[in-house]
């Protein structure tokens, strides 16, 4: 394909001629002769000429499948050399912006006359590598400091929140990465262990030892760090920590020698990404195949909460990783156990003006109750669903809903808030209420009355908003 650049400045067509040049034949219109000169002489191929004279564009052979890029220093109006390119037959036209001209104002200004012009700038066109380069860089210097702070250890322990999900195992193989430590030099522990199904299946599959710890055990330890979790997640059982790594919103009153905590990210296996990256440390099979898998499973496969950079982490791992393996893992999460549950809930829930609820009794675990609830949600006519069941005498509920209706988090907080634990986000939400509290506050001795009751609450809350739910709703449309 051929392009033709109308440029004035040198080191812009420098630039250009070096990235064009490859895949595209590259001519460049330039009005001053010295200037002209010395660019033939360094082999760029230009011509001497006035850009705002139509005749300049015919002489250099413009054809309607020829790219025309227009340079808008801000200075002098391009107007006119569009008008000429336009008069000459050029379709394919773009202005590139440079110095401090205001994008979206500059589109708008030359949009109504030329609507075929593109807008370029440029510093949008080279600023994301750049800036991503120089974050690299930021990133490397802190990941060095904590490399070098923790390289004197024997042993490092690596501490996950409870029951381990992928994403906290990920993380600790992912850090163990960083700190060029084995198993025996960096140990991955918990509290309590792994007992969902598709986690317990990814230790398998991974071979990943997650020991367990005691608060006495973790003292033990030169260096501490924590991913995926930040210490007052322990509740003072672990007084000492020097590196955090964590994706939930930062905690205060805890101090630690070096954190990288990131809300805005989907995962901590995305921040351990750009430290891998940062410190060019090799990434093997196992150790990508659990952090896509990881990725995948905090993000419920970008469905919740993605960030651009966890789609970037995401597709720099993808190659390094074993996609059967983790197909495997995700085919864990049916379970015939499971399937009870469901059975259970779709003999004895209720479906709803889009609304089902179901009370599963007596459960032997918690991972039955969110995952009875997903799996409703995915039926057709089914827009919100609220499961329950008991687990050491509380009363556990997940409630679901597809996201664009009033917010489950609220839900939760709403009718749950004063007696127990409740919250969450727009489409999924948690609470978890000692039962002897839900029977006083709801005046429910028949468990079997449950689901029914349920049914009313999210009747209500959808029914009676408070006035500014409603406005917000309209607004939202
Ligand atoms: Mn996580």
């Amino acid at each position: 394909m051929r392009c033709l650049a109308v440029c004035q400045d040198e080191l812009v067509i420098r630039m250009l001629d070096e990235i064009l040049l490859p895949g595209f034949e590259v001519e460049f219109i330039v009005e001053n002769k010295p200037l002209a000169r010395r660019l033939h002489d360094a082999g760029v191929s230009v011509v001497v000429g006035d850009p705002r004279r139509t005749d300049t564009f015919l002489k250099a052979d413009l054809s309607p499948s020829t790219c025309v890029i227009i340079e808008d220093n801000g200075r002098r109006s391009p107007r006119k050399i569009l008008e000429a390119a336009r008069d000459a037959g050029g379709t394919l036209v773009y202005l590139l912006g440079i110095g401090a001209a205001a994008t979206t104002k500059r589109t708008e200004e030359f949009h109504t006359e030329f609507p075929d012009v593109a807008y370029l700038a440029m510093s949008e066109l080279f600023g994301n590598p750049l800036v991503t380069e120089v974050s690299r860089s930021l990133t490397r210097a802190r990941v060095q400091q904590y490399q070098r702070y923790l390289s004197d250890a024997d042993r490092v322990l690596i501490m996950l929140h409870n029951d381990p999900d992928p994403d906290a195992m990920a993380s600790g193989l992912a850090l163990r990465n960083v700190l060029r430590r084995t198993k025996t030099t960096a140990i991955i522990g918990a509290m309590q262990g792994v007992t969902r199904p598709e986690n317990l299946r990814m230790v398998n599959l991974l071979d990943i030892h997650v020991e367990h710890m005691t608060p006495e055990t973790v003292r033990e330890y030169d260096r501490i760090c924590m991913v995926d979790v930040q210490p007052h997640y322990f509740g003072g059982q672990i007084d000492r920590v020097d590196l955090v790594i964590d994706h939930h919103p930062e905690q205060a009153g805890y101090t630690a020698v070096f954190k990288d905590v990131r809300a805005d990210y989907g995962s901590t296996c995305t921040i351990l990404t750009e430290h891998l990256r940062a410190v060019d440390v090799n990434i093997s099979e196992r150790t990508a195949t659990a952090m896509i898998y990881a990725i995948k499973s905090d993000t419920l496969f970008f469905n919740r909460q993605t960030n651009r950079v966890d789609i970037e982490a995401f597709s720099y791992l993808y190659p390094l990783a074993d996609p059967a393996l983790i197909r495997k893992m995700e085919g864990a999460e049916i379970t015939s156990e499971r399937l009870e549950y469901v059975m259970r809930a779709h003999q004895g829930g209720r479906l709803t003006d889009q609304v089902f609820c179901a009370f599963l009794g007596t459960l032997p675990r918690e991972d039955f109750i969110p995952y009875v609830a997903d799996f409703f949600l995915q039926l057709e006519h089914v827009k919100w669903t609220v499961i329950a069941g008991i687990v050491n005498d509380s009363l556990v509920m997940s409630i679901r809903n597809l996201g664009y209706t009033r917010n489950a988090g609220e839900f939760a907080r709403r009718f749950f808030g004063d007696i127990g634990s409740a919250g969450g986000h727009r489409a999924m939400a948690k609470a978890v209420v000692p039962m002897q509290a839900f029977r006083d506050k709801f005046a429910l001795d028949d468990t079997s009355l449950i689901s029914g009751k349920l049914h009313e609450m999210v009747w209500q809350f959808l029914h009676d908003a408070s006035p500014s739910d409603r406005k917000r709703e309209t607004v939202k449309g």
